[in-house]
C-alpha cells in the first residue's frame, strides 16, 4: 500500500558527448524532465519523462508534459492510497487522451517506489529473470558513408551486440550496404527510419532485403498501421515497429493486421510499466520478440529500461548504452557499463538500483516546481 504526498518536478540540461541526428531532427543537448516521488512514509524515488525538446517523435515535448502533470496527472494521483503502481494506467487513462510520457513518468515513479517499499529490486519486483541485458548501440546519421562505418566497427569493437544505423532519403541502402561489406554478414545490423519514407517507396526499402538486417524499423508515419502492413507484404526484411505501438490495442492492431515482425518497447511511449508489460505479455503468447528501446535517458531513466530489458520476451538486444556513449558524466552512481556487450541488472539494491547524485541535479536544475495534494 502506498500514497504519493509529494512530486517534484525538474528539468535539468545534460550536453550529450556528440550531437545525434535521426531523419526528423538534431539533439546536441538533453532538456531532462525528472521526476521525485516521495511517498507518506517518507520514502522516495526519482523518475524520468522521456519526452524530447520538440515533437518530432511524437506529439509531446518536455514543456507539454510538465504542463500535462502539474495541471491533470499529479491531482489524480496525489494523496490517493493504492495497493499496488499496476492500478494508475487506467486511472490515468479514464477521460484523459494521449500524454503518455507525461502519465508514465509518474506511473514509472510509482513502480520504483512501490519496489522500494517492497524492499525489493524493481527488476525482480515487475518479474524480471535476467541478470544482465544485452547492449547495442544507435548511431546516429553521420557526415558520409567512410564515417558511418569507422563508428559501426568502433561499436563493434567495444562489444555492442546490435548496431541500429538511423536512415533518411539519400542516407539509405547504399549506406548501410557499405557498413554490412566492411563488418562482415555476422554483425547484427538494423537501420531505423523514424518515419522518413511513404508506401511510394517500397521498391527503394526493398533494396534492403539483400543486405541481412535483422529489423527496419518504423520505416512509414508515426500513426500509421495500415500502410506498414502493405509494406510488410512487399519486405522479406522485418518490420519493428516503434513510433507506431503506443498501447496494449496497438501491438494487438499489428498482430492483426500484419504490420511489423519486432516490437520496439519505450514504457515512456506507452503509458509507463503496466502498458509496457502488457505489451511484452501479449507479445510473447504471439511469438513477437520485442526489445528495449531508448530515448537518451540520463541514468535514472536507464534504471527502468535495464529493469523493463529484464523481462523474458526482451531477446533482442535494446538500446541501452551505457552511461559513456551519451554523457562525460552521468547523474548517478555508479554509472551504467558495459562489459562484453552486456549490462547488468542490479540486483543488489531495492528499487531503482543505483544512487541519485542529488547535489550534481541540484546545480544542473535549471526549473522546478512542487507538487502536493
Ligand atoms: O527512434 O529509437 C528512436 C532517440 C531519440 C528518439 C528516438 C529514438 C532514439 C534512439 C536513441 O534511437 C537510442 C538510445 O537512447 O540510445
Ligand atoms: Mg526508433
Amino acid at each position: 500500500m502506498m500514497r504519493i504526498d509529494q512530486i517534484t518536478l525538474r528539468e535539468i540540461r545534460l550536453a550529450l558527448k556528440e550531437p545525434f541526428r535521426i531523419s526528423s531532427g538534431e539533439i546536441r543537448e538533453r532538456r531532462i524532465l525528472l521526476l521525485e516521488l516521495r511517498d507518506a512514509s517518507g520514502a522516495h524515488t526519482w523518475s524520468e519523462c522521456v519526452a524530447g525538446e520538440a515533437p518530432n517523435y511524437s506529439p509531446e515535448t518536455i514543456d507539454t508534459a510538465w504542463a500535462a502533470i502539474t495541471q491533470w496527472i499529479a491531482p489524480r494521483v496525489l494523496g490517493r492510497t493504492i495497493e499496488h503502481p499496476g492500478e494508475l494506467y487506467a486511472e490515468l487513462e479514464h477521460d484523459f487522451r494521449g500524454h503518455y510520457m507525461a502519465k508514465a513518468g509518474v506511473e514509472m515513479g510509482a513502480w520504483g517506489l512501490a519496489a522500494m517499499l517492497a524492499g525489493e529490486p524493481l527488476s525482480l519486483f515487475i518479474g524480471g529473470t535476467r541478470t544482465e541485458v544485452a547492449v547495442g548501440i544507435s548511431l546516429g546519421i553521420q557526415a558520409s558513408p567512410d564515417r558511418l562505418i569507422e563508428k559501426a566497427q568502433a561499436a563493434l569493437a567495444e562489444g555492442y551486440r546490435k548496431i541500429k544505423i538511423k536512415i533518411e532519403r539519400g542516407h539509405d541502402v547504399e549506406w548501410v550496404r557499405a557498413v554490412r561489406e566492411a563488418v562482415g554478414p555476422d554483425a547484427h545490423l538494423m537501420a531505423d527510419a523514424n518515419n522518413a519514407y511513404t508506401i511510394d517507396d517500397a521498391d527503394h526499402l526493398a533494396g534492403f532485403d539483400s543486405l541481412g538486417l535483422v529489423m527496419i524499423e518504423q520505416p512509414l508515419a508515426w500513426d500509421d498501421l495500415v500502410r506498414h502492413a502493405e509494406l510488410q507484404k512487399r519486405l522479406s526484411t522485418p518490420i519493428c515497429l516503434d513510433e507506431s505501438i503506443t498501447s496494449l490495442e496497438r501491438a494487438q492492431d499489428m498482430v492483426t493486421l500484419g504490420s511489423g515482425r519486432i516490437i520496439n518497447i519505450k514504457a515512456g511511449r506507452v503509458g509507463g510499466f503496466t502498458s509496457a508489460i502488457a505489451i511484452h505479455d501479449f507479445a510473447q503468447q504471439h511469438r513477437i520478440p520485442v526489445w528495449c528501446g531508448g530515448m537518451f535517458e540520463s541514468g535514472i531513466g536507464r534504471a527502468y529500461n535495464v529493469a523493463l530489458a529484464s523481462l523474458p520476451n526482451f531477446t533482442i538486444p535494446g538500446d541501452v548504452s551505457p552511461s559513456a556513449r551519451y554523457w562525460a558524466q552521468d547523474i548517478v552512481s555508479p554509472e551504467w557499463t558495459m562489459t562484453d556487450g552486456m549490462m547488468r541488472v542490479p540486483l543488489e539494491h531495492r528499487g531503482i538500483g543505483v544512487a541519485v547524485d542529488e547535489a550534481r541535479i541540484a546545480a544542473l536544475t535549471v526549473r522546478t516546481e512542487t507538487l502536493r495534494p
